[in-house]
């Protein structure tokens, strides 16, 4: 007799892409072919960490492998493994990359989309067994464009979608093309992403900040004071004080964000005066993302996020993101609430 409770009915992420395209009927398809190269790179790329957490447990590392050609950084490898599954798409046109100076052209594809990508964000972590993750913005490029800088110096709410793959205790995938955002676990059995938290609100409020102390040194004074401030008790959180939650990798912080609530901030300080994060593959796509789980996300002058625009590829931001109430708190310290 065979288990009751095996739900036999699963949302795979393709079957969720086809659903999902039936209720665009304007859309011809072409997302679904961005979706499926992005998810085989979250695949290859969550493999070949799995892959060489084992390879540095068990000692093979070392410079040279040992089939004597050079042990690649897994970003390196990420990076590559990006690139690839990008050019495959056949539709997309131009990649900025973390990994790279100069944004990247695919001669032979259709001139449609641009990415923006950070293929391993938080790698320097991995080492740690800390969860890492990549973190992709996706732009459609201008009417009449063959692919330029220009289609990905854009503004952020022109973006058409962001999603983040988070490498844990399992693979986690967080998308949103433009609607509401749908979570996603990696079966690595069927090598399939499943459908697990649809339709995903981030709460509203929870007294978790996380943010780098270490840098409080070189913070402007009104930044000190406001975390100052959600350290004390006080009757608006109803006597308790803020919980301090830092990994040092902004997807499982911000994974983290999504599923409890809380603020998340890289403010910049003396050391970063633009900040540490980057605006088009880092800030950008988590806004897109917050925004559309009901959430906020602003730089230190209270500006939205997705109303910057940037000027250079790698530009920084900084940001202040999470829960509307929590980012509201910050709003109402510097006078923009
Ligand atoms: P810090 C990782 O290097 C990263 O780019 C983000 O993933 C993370 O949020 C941030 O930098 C951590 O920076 O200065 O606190 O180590």
């Amino acid at each position: 007799k065979v288990d009751e409770s095996i739900n036999t009915d699963i949302i795979t992420l393709p079957r969720f892409i086809i659903e999902s395209q039936k209720q665009h009927p304007k859309a011809k398809g072409d997302f679904s072919l961005v979706l499926n190269a992005l998810q085989f790179a979250f695949k290859f790329i969550s493999q070949t960490i799995r892959k060489a957490e084992l390879v540095n447990l068990i000692g093979l590392t070392g410079d040279i492998n040992s089939t004597g050609d050079q042990q690649k950084k897994l970003d390196v490898l990420g990076d590559e493994i990006f690139i690839n599954a990008m050019k495959s798409s056949s539709i997309v046109k131009i990649l900025v990359s973390e990994e790279q100076e100069n944004l990247i052209y695919f001669d032979e594809n259709e001139p449609k989309y641009a990415i923006c990508c950070d293929p391993i964000d938080g790698s320097s972590n991995l080492d740690a067994g800390v969860s890492v993750g990549t973190i992709v913005s996706i732009f459609r490029l201008l009417p009449n464009s063959d692919g330029s800088t220009t289609d990905v110096l854009r503004c952020g709410k022109e973006m058409v979608g962001a999603c983040y793959a988070m490498y844990g205790s399992s693979t986690h995938l967080m998308l949103c093309m433009g609607d509401e955002i749908d979570g996603f676990t990696l079966d690595n059995n069927l090598g399939e992403f499943i459908l697990t938290y649809p339709n995903l609100k981030i709460p509203s409020h929870n007294l978790i900040y996380s943010i780098n102390e270490g840098n409080s040194y070189y913070w402007d004074d009104s930044i000190v004071t406001f975390v100052q401030k959600l350290k004390t008790p006080d009757q608006e959180t109803g006597g308790k004080p803020f919980s301090s939650r830092y990994i040092g990798s902004m997807v499982a912080d911000m994974h983290r964000t999504f599923l409890y609530g809380g603020l998340f901030a890289y403010p910049s300080d003396r050391k970063n005066p633009n900040g540490k994060l980057r605006l088009l593959y880092e800030a950008f796509p988590m806004a897109f993302l917050v925004e559309h789980a009901g959430g906020k996300a602003v730089n230190d002058q209270g500006v939205r996020i997705l109303d910057l625009q940037a000027e250079h590829i790698h530009d920084k931001s900084s940001i202040w993101i999470g829960s509307a109430d929590d980012v509201d708190k910050y709003l109402k310290h510097i006078g923009k609430l």
